[in-house]
């Protein structure tokens, strides 16, 4: 079993996808060393889902090609289930869970670091705290501080931040993936809220957001899934309710 698995949904990144997988690996012995565990193991699942382009087959060529890359496909277009069914078959006793198009060393050192000394159950990259530097345009910076606000107001979150990058400890982690019942984009959201509703001791790192190409979503076309989500989620967390 390897000590970290990586877990990166993946949706139309024909583009990318090759380049971002080798630097990926090409980095990680870096880290290891870096924190002075140079015999620390890696994996990683490329959870793909809905894709119209050649990256199933970019997938599978490189998960032929690369011991240490699986991929899976689940039919429809749909973040939060690849990222869910990703997680459910990572084996590593660390999980960190990537974006394809930041792929962050410095965020996987840092949040190892901090799960490697247990000083935490699970790791936060943060775009929106102090220290934080997000390259993205400002209509999609404001949206990250909008959802934040809603999740703060519906559901008390005292975080800066849900999306994107994290590391947790597998096991620790797992009851509360089992939990979570919202997918689409609101699933990271509702995992890290369960968390810290769970005590689990969950922190945020700044991280320096540098995408390498633009969103392939059109974010005023996520609008609509994201209050719907929002509102299921509010539902389930204050009342219990089923979804
Ligand atoms: N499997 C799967 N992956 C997806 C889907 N949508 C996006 N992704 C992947 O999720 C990651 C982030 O997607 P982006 O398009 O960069 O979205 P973003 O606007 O940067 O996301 P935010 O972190 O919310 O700002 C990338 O690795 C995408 O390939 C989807 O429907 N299914
Ligand atoms: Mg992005």
């Amino acid at each position: 079993m390897p000590d970290v698995s990586i877990v990166i949904p993946v949706y139309n990144e024909e583009g990318i996808l090759r380049e971002a997988v080798t630097e990926l690996l090409g980095n990680l012995q870096g880290v290891a060393q870096a924190l002075r565990a140079p015999e620390l193991t890696f994996e990683v699942i490329l959870a793909e889902n809905g894709s119209k382009d050649r990256t199933v087959e970019l997938a599978e060529h490189l998960a032929a090609e690369m011991p240490h890359v699986r991929t899976f496909s689940l039919g429809e277009p749909n973040y939060g289930k690849a990222l869910r069914r990703g997680i459910m078959e990572a084996t590593g006793t660390y999980v960190i869970c990537e974006e394809i198009d930041l792929c962050d060393p410095d965020f996987h050192r840092r949040a190892l670091e901090h799960l490697l000394h247990r000083d935490c159950d699970m790791v936060v990259g943060s775009k929106a705290m102090r220290g934080a530097s997000d390259e993205r345009p400002l209509f999609r910076r404001a949206a990250t501080k909008v959802i934040n606000g809603m999740l703060r107001v519906a559901l008390d979150f005292r975080g800066t931040d849900t999306h994107g990058l994290k590391c947790f400890r597998r096991e620790t982690l797992l009851p509360i993936v089992e939990e979570c019942v919202i997918d689409r984009d609101l699933f990271a959201s509702e995992l890290v809220i369960r968390a810290g509703r769970a005590d689990l001791r969950v922190i945020e790192i700044p991280i320096k957001l540098h995408e390498k190409r633009p969103p392939a979503i059109n974010l005023m076309k996520r609008v609509p899934n994201v209050l719907r989500g929002l509102a299921k989620l509010t539902y389930v967390i204050r009342f219990g309710g089923k979804p």
